[in-house]
């Protein structure tokens, strides 16, 4: 079994019930067992500002799937509970990344891990410290300083 960190969030129709949707689908997800989940952060939209606020959140998982089948069974996810897209950089219904698989690095086409902005993202780092504060970011400083460095903030307040 692996250990998996996935990124959640929302910006469309009732954000905090699209994010609270996702983790319960992630609860059910195949030969996989939810270990830990955040409270959910809103959060001041990364990339365009004409677009509603975000609620983020993060949540940790064993898993038997393979980085690949873990992906494909996300996007299943995303598109079963109605995934929107609207621009680049821009509002989404949901949205579930995986940030880290265990201690592995990789970088293909469809999937890099890991993921490669979340080192710069209060919204992902927060919910992340929150679950395991002493989590190892392969390749990066300890996540408090990561933290501390942040350049920008997009965090407004944990919603619960
Ligand atoms: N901004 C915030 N605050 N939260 C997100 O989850 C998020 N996701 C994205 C972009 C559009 C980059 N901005 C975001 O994909």
């Amino acid at each position: 079994m692996a250990t998996a960190y996935i990124g959640i969030g929302s910006n469309l129709e009732d954000p905090c019930l699209q994010v609270k949707t996702a983790i319960l689908n992630l609860d059910r997800l195949q030969d996989s067992r939810l270990l830990a989940k955040s409270s959910l952060y809103s959060s001041k939209p990364q990339g365009p500002q004409d677009q509603p606020d975000f609620v983020n959140a993060v949540v940790k998982i064993n898993t038997s799937l393979m980085p690949n089948e873990l992906l494909v069974a996300l996007q299943q996810q995303e598109l079963k509970q109605g995934k929107k897209k609207i621009r680049h950089w821009g509002e989404r219904l949901i949205d579930l990344d995986i940030l880290l698989y265990d201690d592995l690095q990789m970088q293909t086409e469809q999937l890099i891990i890991p993921h490669p902005q979340m080192h710069l993202r209060d919204f992902v780092l927060l919910p992340l410290a929150e679950i395991t504060p002493k989590i190892q970011i392969p390749n990066q400083q300890d996540i408090a300083d990561l933290i501390m460095q942040l350049e920008s903030k997009f965090v407004t307040k944990e919603v619960e």
